[in-house]
């Protein structure tokens, strides 16, 4: 097969990019290691930036998203029985949408065969070949057959464990990163939420996230030691933990039922630079990963698509080289002030087990800052809605 831009990866990332190519007529293909049901069955982020929202609108692909979004104008910090509310719309004069990452992935996944955007699923040992030449090319399997894909541009939308970042030399890349000494342990139920905003909780026993994906299903977290497993939390135990940690007002409010998915996921803070080595670009969880406590890891794999884009359509349409070279610094900037941001908010919402009296006392000194200071919350809000692109 000829193209001219191969995708690595069908999750948001290279699907949304594959839309954008599409609509301004640039060929590519995308290849995903799993099954669409695959796909489709992980549970992941819930809250979407303008960026996400827009581009979704620009491919006319937001009708869902319209009926079902719900837009939020405020979030809340709570610290024992403290509520801090950060109203972004009044500080920022925008809002963020809870519309989870399966129902966008859904979306794009939905709208690729009329769209003419292929999509091969379950194509195995994928394989990137010749990226620092003008000529580069995949390889995979699908079935018995060893296929091959010869392209101008591979762009990894392939997440944390594909190989794309893999392909650029360790003497050309560079990784930073911060492993938390916890992870996330994430319900899905299908119970009214306990508020009508999200409410991210610091308890002395740790940390608790009140969220939502519709009016009837919430979606909640507590962190957890990176040694437990999900099979020691009943339903039961875990919601006596959110009572517990989301506070009085929150537990008076929650409506318990059963589970419908558990599961634990570590956190860290992760960018690999740069973003692009010759034929190769990065978008998305390829590239960086960040603790999703700020909401950012989908958003940011949407801002790099955009960037990529924007590069990969100059390039084609008007030969224009200087967007493809610009493309690593433009889409790093942004991603490091995110990371900044997920990094911050996650350090002072969580009891880090090395923490001692002092360190309890800043985050307590920074939470009575951010109720009483308009730009300390104004900060938090334009962060947390997001950063221009
Ligand atoms: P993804 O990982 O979503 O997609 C990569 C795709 O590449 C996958 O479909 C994978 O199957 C495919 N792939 C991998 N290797 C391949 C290979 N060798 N060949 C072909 N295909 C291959 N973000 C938030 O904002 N809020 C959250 O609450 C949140 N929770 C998360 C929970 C978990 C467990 C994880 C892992 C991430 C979470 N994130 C959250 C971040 C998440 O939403 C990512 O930022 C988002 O999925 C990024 O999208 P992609 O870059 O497309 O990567
Ligand atoms: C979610 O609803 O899954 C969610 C919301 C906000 C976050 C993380 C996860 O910061």
């Amino acid at each position: 097969m000829k193209t001219q831009v191969c995708i690595i990866g069908a999750g948001p990332a290279g699907l949304l990019l594959g839309h954008l190519l599409r609509a301004e007529g640039v060929d590519c293909v995308v290849l995903e290691r799993r099954s669409p049901e695959y796909v489709l069955s992980r549970i992941r982020a819930g809250v979407l930036e303008n960026i996400t929202v827009s581009l979704m609108e620009r491919l006319g692909l937001d009708a869902r998203l319209k009926a079902e979004g719900l837009p939020h104008a405020g979030f809340n910090l709570a610290d024992g029985e403290r509520l801090i509310r950060i109203d972004m719309e009044e500080l920022t004069g925008q809002h963020v949408v809870v519309y989870g990452q399966t129902e966008v992935t859904k979306d794009l996944m939905d709208a690729s065969a009329e769209r003419g955007l292929e999509v091969i699923y379950e194509a195995d040992e994928v394989a990137l070949h010749d990226v620092e030449s003008e000529a580069p090319y995949v390889t995979y399997r699908k079935g018995e057959e060893l296929q091959r894909v010869d392209c101008r541009f591979v762009v990894g939308c392939d997440g944390f464990y594909g190989p794309s970042r893999k392909a650029i030399p360790e003497k050309v890349g560079q990784n930073y990163e911060l492993v938390y000494p916890f992870g996330w342990l994430g319900m899905l139920s299908d119970v009214p939420p306990c508020n009508h905003e999200l409410i991210y909780a610091n308890h002395a026993r740790g940390f608790a996230l009140a969220s939502m994906r519709s009016p009837t299903r919430s979606r909640y977290y507590i962190d957890v030691p990176l040694s437990d497993r999900v099979e020691k939390w009943s339903d039961d135990r875990l919601w006596d933990e959110l009572a517990i940690r989301l506070g009085p007002e929150a537990a008076a409010n929650m409506t318990r039922g059963p589970s419908l998915e558990k599961s634990i996921a570590p956190l860290r803070s992760f960018v690999f630079a740069p973003m692009r080595h010759g034929s190769l670009m990065l978008c998305g969880d390829a590239a960086h990963i960040v603790p999703p406590t700020g909401a950012k890891g989908l958003n940011l794999a949407a801002s790099d698509v955009h960037y990529a884009a924007e590069a990969l359509t100059g390039f084609f349409k008007s030969s224009d080289n200087d967007a493809i070279a610009a493309y690593s610094d433009k889409a790093l900037s942004r991603v490091w002030k995110s990371e900044r941001f997920s990094w911050s908010l996650t350090k002072l919402m969580h009891r880090f087990p090395e923490d001692g009296p002092f360190e309890r006392a800043m985050q307590v000194a920074e939470l009575d800052y951010i109720a009483s200071s308009r730009a300390a919350q104004t900060s938090i809000a334009e962060n947390y809605v997001g950063l221009p692109v």
